[in-house]
């Protein structure tokens, strides 16, 4: 007989488990945090005060108490297997070949796509819906059982969801941290004192492997399904429906799968991938296509240790190894000095990297980085590339740690310190700091100078024909034609050129004119509150921290910039020169909706969201894509979905489009 606290018991543990998926697989969730909270506090304290009542697939029992010594043996009831590579797209066709030839037909294939997640792999044993093992890949036959630390793992089911699972259901995929996670990971590592680590398979490996799991439990880790093991019981026959199956029974899975038709579309998705590898959440090693179909993989079968019937298409590594040939210091155009690595030539993600930054003296230190030593160099997109880590294997017994300059290496002024970063004292005096303020001056988003670049900058400045950025526009042809690398031509393009950059917006100029911290959004934001140039140069520190988004730094910096005489010379003599720009366009902003932010959801039907934003904008208001407790209203438009449910539970004023209108025309 079931008492009536046993029942409520099993309510509220199936009530969280539907949380839980909603939240982890469906990314979708149900209540609010506190709402979560009084459901697990209230089931944490009955099973406090009725022990018995405590089963081991409780979601308040995901942490053992006791450590292990050791991780025990478990060999796996169907090997785990790898995938063979492709490192271009006619190895893609071959391998697509292959499975014509081999299943006998010219017909399209369908194929799964995934993204091929650089985690660990796992293989997760359900008995009767429970988990009762989990273990490595180890060498594919062995691995080791580390139940106690994936039972940790917030997104995976203790107890699978629905009636329908088959009684033995084994699945596979990876372990891994999420970029953000892996940061998150490191600065906690690093204000404790301990160890951090080189990089989220690093991390995510480093977790899985502690004999406590209350450290694991507090590691940030995901899991992500993409195969079965051994299954009794009935799954669907193709690999999609499969995954979309164990989505149901509360297993995450990807979202970024795709079925496709035929190798051309996965080389298409493959692009994809790569082009937005940035802004996937986690680190990807490749992609990996797979047969659709159960009945042509079982046809396909294996071949050394690898299924016929998939491929991992590979991207390229963003990290390699290489070595220190010197370490510099480089000046910059606040005079911030930053150390970078010269490195022997090594190819990162298909380019020949040669440098990497340092940023500063305790990255260094931190790092243990040493002239010789052997490194971890990653480049992932756009980034300038990074040291990830020394090989202390390969140390010379020889090496030396780099000693900082306490002098500019460029004008020998002293070098002060501001926390981390480290700075030139001499401003103006310093030759890099002038080079690099003309640079930045003329740059396309600044006054967009065409033609004159960084080594005719670093002439002109070296042989005294510029000084300051008032004496671009003083440069006569004479004095051009005789350059290096200038002939007449280029010398009349680039005083065409100097001559059509005069007319220039207020925004560009004050981004070009360098104040710290100044980048483009943030003139705009000046140019918006204060209308023209006098209004900002008179603009005490009080008046710019009430600017939205201006916080106290910008506004001391801005403040410092225009008190010094020779800035406001200088611009003087910018616009003696010629440079201008039209003060009728500016219209101070208007304010009633400072402070407040709106989200924007579902389709409006009067006003495009771009007008919605616009205006909004316009009159001060901030416009988010996403809700918080700091959301002041939500807009919601026709077919609003997530957001507005959102808004809804964490109880944000949500207006309709007539309201919002009504609003912007007060
Ligand atoms: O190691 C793997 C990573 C990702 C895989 C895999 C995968 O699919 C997205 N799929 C299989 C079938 C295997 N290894 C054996």
């Amino acid at each position: 007989m079931i008492t009536d606290l046993q029942q409520h018991i099993q309510e509220l543990r199936h009530l969280i488990n539907q949380h839980n998926y909603a939240y982890y697989v469906l990314d979708e969730p149900r209540v609010s945090d506190q709402e979560y909270d009084r459901l697990f506090r209230e089931l944490q304290t009955l099973e406090t005060q009725y022990p018995q009542l405590i089963t081991p697939d409780s979601p308040t029992q995901r942490v053992g108490a006791n450590p292990l010594t050791t991780f025990a043996t478990v060999t796996h009831k169907i090997p785990m297997l790898s995938l063979a590579n492709a490192f271009d797209a006619t190895e893609v066709h071959d391998f697509e070949q292959r499975i014509k030839k081999l299943l006998k037909i010219d017909d399209m294939i369908t194929y799964v796509a995934e993204l091929k997640i650089d985690g660990l792999a796992v293989n997760l044993r359900y008995e009767q819906g429970k988990l009762v093992q989990a273990a490595t890949r180890g060498d594919g036959h062995q691995g080791e059982d580390i139940t106690q630390n994936i039972r940790t793992i917030k997104n995976i089911p203790l107890t699978l969801l629905g009636q329908d699972y088959p009684p033995i259901l084994e699945v596979r995929g990876e372990v891994f941290i999420t970029k953000t996670g892996f940061t998150e990971l490191n600065q906690h590592q690093l204000t404790q004192g301990k160890k951090i680590f080189a990089n989220a398979r690093n991390a995510a490996a480093g977790s899985l492997r502690q004999l406590d799991a209350r450290i694991t439990a507090n590691r940030p880790l995901s899991f992500c399904c993409y195969s079965v093991g051994q299954v009794e019981g009935v799954l669907p026959n193709t690999h999609y429906e499969i995954l979309q199956q164990l989505k149901q029974f509360g297993i995450p899975i990807s979202e970024y799968m795709q079925i496709l038709q035929g190798v051309d579309a996965c080389l298409i998705y493959y692009k994809q991938q790569l082009a937005q590898r940035e802004k996937i959440p986690f680190d990807i090693d490749g992609v990996v296509y797979k047969v659709n179909q159960i009945n042509q993989q079982e046809r396909l079968g294996y071949v050394s240790r690898a299924p016929r019937w998939a491929i991992a298409h590979k991207l390229p590594a963003q990290e390699a190894m290489t070595q220190i040939t010197t370490i510099e210091v480089q000046v910059g155009r606040t005079g911030a000095l930053t150390p970078v690595a010269r490195l022997m030539p090594v190819t990162v993600g298909g380019a020949t990297i040669t440098n990497a930054t340092l940023h500063n003296q305790n990255e260094i230190e931190r790092k243990d980085i040493r002239i010789g030593d052997t490194v971890v160099v990653r480049r992932a997109g756009d980034v300038i590339p990074e040291i990830v880590c020394v090989n202390l294997e390969k140390r010379a017994e020889t090496s030396q740690p780099f000693v900082f300059p306490t002098q500019c290496p460029v004008c020998s002024s002293p070098v002060i310190r501001e926390d981390s970063v480290a700075r030139c004292s001499g401003d103006l005096i310093c030759p890099a700091q002038r080079k690099q303020r003309m640079q930045h001056f003329v740059s396309r988003r600044a006054m967009n100078i065409e033609g004159l670049g960084e080594s005719l900058i670093e002439q002109m400045v070296d042989k005294g024909l510029l000084y300051d950025l008032a004496d671009i526009y003083t440069l006569t042809y004479e004095q051009l034609v005789n350059l290096e690398r200038m002939g007449k031509k280029s010398a009349d393009n680039l005083l065409k050129s100097l001559e059509k950059s005069k007319n220039t917006t207020l925004a560009r100029f004050i981004y070009a004119l360098g104040i710290r911290e100044v980048g483009e959004s943030t003139a705009n934001l000046l140019v918006q509150h204060f209308g023209n140039l006098e209004n900002l140069i008179k603009a005490s520190q009080e008046t710019l921290e009430k600017i939205p988004d201006i916080g106290p730094v910008v506004a001391q910096h801005t403040v410092d910039f225009f008190k010094q005489l020779n800035n406001i010379e200088v611009i003087q003599r910018l616009q003696a020169n010629g440079v201008y720009w039209q003060t009728s366009e500016i219209e101070p902003i208007q304010q009633q909706l400072t402070g407040q932010t709106f989200v924007l959801t579902g389709t409006l039907t009067d006003l495009t969201r771009e007008e919605a934003k616009a205006r909004l904008q316009k009159l001060g208001a901030k416009v988010s894509d996403s809700v918080s407790k700091k959301t002041t209203y939500v807009v919601a438009g026709e077919k609003a979905g997530s957001k507005l449910e959102k808004a809804q539970i964490l109880g944000v004023k949500i207006l309709n489009e007539k309201e919002l209108i009504a609003l912007l025309d007060q």
